[in-house]
């Protein structure tokens, strides 16, 4: 086992063959690699028998506005994905917000908070733990996914090469994911990998937000430390080269929450984001299927109306 460094911005991160999109609609269990393990197959095969009924269940809670509240009760199991291709087929009536951040930051430990749940996603003290990607699907309506860590990891180096193949592609075709938390550790000070890390996601069009963890890490034991960790990450990253904030390429500068799992601080607010951002989603769709009918209104003829 090794700690490496690894960062999917790096020029030493694989290159990843552009994705065609039709690849990420294929169904996932036609595309497990042979010889992929058991693991894998099984995780795979545990996703076909899930899809059907998931739909029907969807279909019976339907999903209106006045539904949706900063609270998440139902949980389905797991969908682990080790290749992209195990993820979940894309559904946008199922959009995705991911838990992202260096190893160790404590991705899986909010999810579990953010759910009150004790063991959804299994937490460690090691750095690298979480290998594969897991989509949880809540409320039969959307996915909250616990990603790998990137930055520092313990693994074999076939193992960390597959995690930065999986983040990245994800994290660059997934047409669900409607919002990413990117979490930074609030117990130690700002890090420029913190801060490529975020512009890297915001270069490539990510919708974004920040949450500061371990919000319950005495201020004293970091001397120098600034009162405000959020306006020193907001700072950097307005500051640094080529800011896509400082050069216009991009209007609000992300949201920062700060959070607790071990204190049980910050959840209410982070809910009700991913309760608004639910929303944004459905009112999106409705407005796109507005104007869908006002175009074809259009472009009948009058003497057919
Ligand atoms: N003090 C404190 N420790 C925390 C908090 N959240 C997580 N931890 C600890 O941080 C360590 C890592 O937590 P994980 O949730 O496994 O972190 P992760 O980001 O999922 O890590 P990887 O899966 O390795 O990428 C564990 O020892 C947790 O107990 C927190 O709010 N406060
Ligand atoms: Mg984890």
């Amino acid at each position: 086992m090794l700690l490496q460094p690894w960062a999917p911005w790096s020029p030493l991160s694989p290159s990843l063959p552009a994705r065609r999109r039709e690849v990420a609609s294929q169904s996932a269990w036609q595309q497990v690699p042979r010889g992929a393990g058991a693991v894998l197959v099984g995780a795979a095969a545990a996703i076909r028998p899930r899809r059907s009924n998931t739909q029907r269940q969807a279909r019976r809670h339907g999903v209106r506005l006045s539904n949706i509240k900063p609270e998440i009760r139902d949980i389905g199991d797991p969908v682990r994905a080790f290749y992209y291709s195990q993820c979940p087929p894309e559904d946008y009536q199922k959009p995705e917000i991911a838990f992202f951040g260096q190893s160790n930051v404590g991705k899986s430990s909010l999810l579990n908070f953010l759910c009150n749940r004790k063991k959804l996603s299994t937490i460690s003290k090691k750095p690298g733990h979480t290998k594969l990607i897991h989509h949880f699907l809540c409320e039969h309506s959307f996915y909250l996914v616990d990603m790998p860590g990137i930055g520092f990891a313990e693994g074999r180096g076939k193992e960390l090469k597959q995690m930065d193949k999986i983040v990245t592609a994800y994290v660059r075709h997934r047409q669900t994911l409607v919002e990413l938390f990117y979490l930074v550790d609030g117990s130690h000070h700002l890090q420029l990998f913190d801060l490529q890390g975020i512009k890297w996601l915001a270069d490539a069009g990510v919708s974004l937000s920040v949450i500061l963890t371990k919000m319950d890490t005495p201020r004293r034991s970091l001397p120098g430390h600034p009162d405000d960790l959020a306006e020193e990450l907001l700072d950097g990253l307005y500051n640094m080269t080529e800011s896509p904030w400082k050069l216009g390429h991009l209007k609000e500068m992300p949201l920062v929450f700060k959070a607790s799992a071990k204190a049980r601080t910050g959840r209410e607010a982070i809910l009700e984001h991913i309760a608004d951002i639910r929303k944004r989603v459905i009112l999106g769709e409705r407005n796109k299927k507005k104007a869908q009918k006002d175009l074809e209104k259009r472009l009948v003829p009058p003497a057919i109306r």
